[in-house]
């Protein structure tokens, strides 16, 4: 298939409500999406790189030119018949797992409905619908953590996880545990915690968490291992795994037992299911993570979400949790505590071009 040409756009949208995490509070975002176009055809993908370089090193500043003056160039024009293809292009290029994903992510897209099939049958997916959790960030106060953790039970949420920080953590989780007994719950700690913290960390073994998503730095393994071995809760990988390499060399010290993949993350939905089977062939389940996205970005985690190892429910909830309106057409919604998979060809939504253009900071077309 060639790409004829490809437009990157830059938008801005509020959240609803602040996002809080160890690392700080988002109250909007400004999100890359790209379309490529092929004979008719377009492929959507989002970006999950953000302003600042705080969750990864990856950042839209230095994202946005590396795809229009590298990637993108590299590919247009050309013939692809696979993401294989592509991701063969930018090998050259080290890391920028995210940037790369953003142009890997839109050609599965643009291939899966070339063939007019759901993106989840080119991935080797085949469910109607996933389970899902949700993430709850930094609440004012207890009693307001309780409130929302009650309403997302109430609404069938099948995992509630909780994010903390240095002073808001075992007391938290006493508070929560002790309304919730048999609740499924787990933590985020986005890095903020090290070794020295191992007080903390062991107190928060007491609540039989389902497990402890990234407590230790963003580019470990060895001192995540350490911990483990010292923890009877499973350790959760999300910022440490940044690709397969990772993955396996991770599992074959047990610095987790646990991994979120984030298809932005790992560089996109070939590294992604990379990572996947990797962690089959360890034993160890994963689920699909997410970084606040619109419709583009939730629907490519979904189908990715329709392979047999993502086990555990995911942080995939409902797209009107996040907005007042988003950028696609379909609603994606969860019921029960499942999001249904859209059944249309490639990701299954449509951009709302009306709304979009609202939206938008920032337009480039790319041309060969
Ligand atoms: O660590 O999983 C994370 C959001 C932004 C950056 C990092 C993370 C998150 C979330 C929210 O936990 C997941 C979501 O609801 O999309
Ligand atoms: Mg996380």
């Amino acid at each position: 298939m060639k790409i004829d040409r490809a437009e990157l756009r830059l938008i801005k949208l509020n959240l609803l409500r602040p996002f809080e995490t160890s690392f700080g509070v988002q109250t909007e975002r400004t999100i890359p999406i790209l379309t490529l176009f092929a004979g008719g055809l377009e492929g959507y993908a989002e970006g999950v790189m953000e302003e600042l370089p705080l969750f990864r090193e990856e950042f839209i500043g230095g994202a946005l030119p590396l795809i229009q003056e590298t990637l993108l160039p590299t590919i247009l024009a050309r013939d692809i018949h696979h993401p294989q293809d592509l991701w063969d292009s930018f090998r050259p290029f080290r890391g920028n797992r995210m940037a790369k994903a953003l142009v890997e992510m839109g050609f599965w897209d643009l291939w899966a409905k070339s063939l007019g099939l759901p993106l989840q049958a080119l991935l080797g997916g085949n469910r109607s619908e996933i389970p899902v959790g949700v993430s709850l960030g930094i609440q004012k106060s207890l009693e307001q953590t309780r409130e929302q953790v009650e309403k997302h039970l109430s609404q069938g949420y099948q995992r509630i996880k909780l994010k903390i920080k240095p002073g808001w953590d075992t007391r938290l989780i006493a508070y929560i545990r002790q309304y919730f007994p048999q609740a499924v719950l787990t933590v985020d700690a986005n890095s903020c915690y090290s070794l020295s913290d191992i007080q903390v960390l062991q107190a928060l073994d007491e609540f039989h968490l389902d497990y402890i998503e990234q407590p230790l730095a963003y580019d470990d393994i060895l001192d995540h291992a350490r911990l483990q071995s010292q923890l009877k809760t499973s350790i959760c990988l999300d910022e440490s795994i940044l690709s397969p390499e990772d993955a396996r060399k991770a599992l074959s010290i047990n610095a987790g037992r646990v991994i979120n993949i984030k298809v932005g993350r790992v560089g996109g939905h070939l590294q992604a299911r990379q990572v996947h089977d990797v962690a089959a062939s360890f034993g160890v389940p994963v689920w699909c993570g997410g970084m606040l996205e619109t419709g583009i970005g939730r629907a490519h985690n979904i189908h990715l979400a329709t392979l047999p190892n993502f086990i555990k429910p995911g942080d995939t909830s409902s797209s009107s949790r996040y907005w007042q309106q988003d950028i696609v057409n379909e609603p994606l919604e969860t019921a029960g505590g499942f999001m249904p998979v859209p059944s249309g060809p490639g990701i299954g939504v449509t951009l709302n071009r009306q709304f979009l253009e609202r939206c938008t900071l920032s337009v480039e077309n790319i041309k060969p």
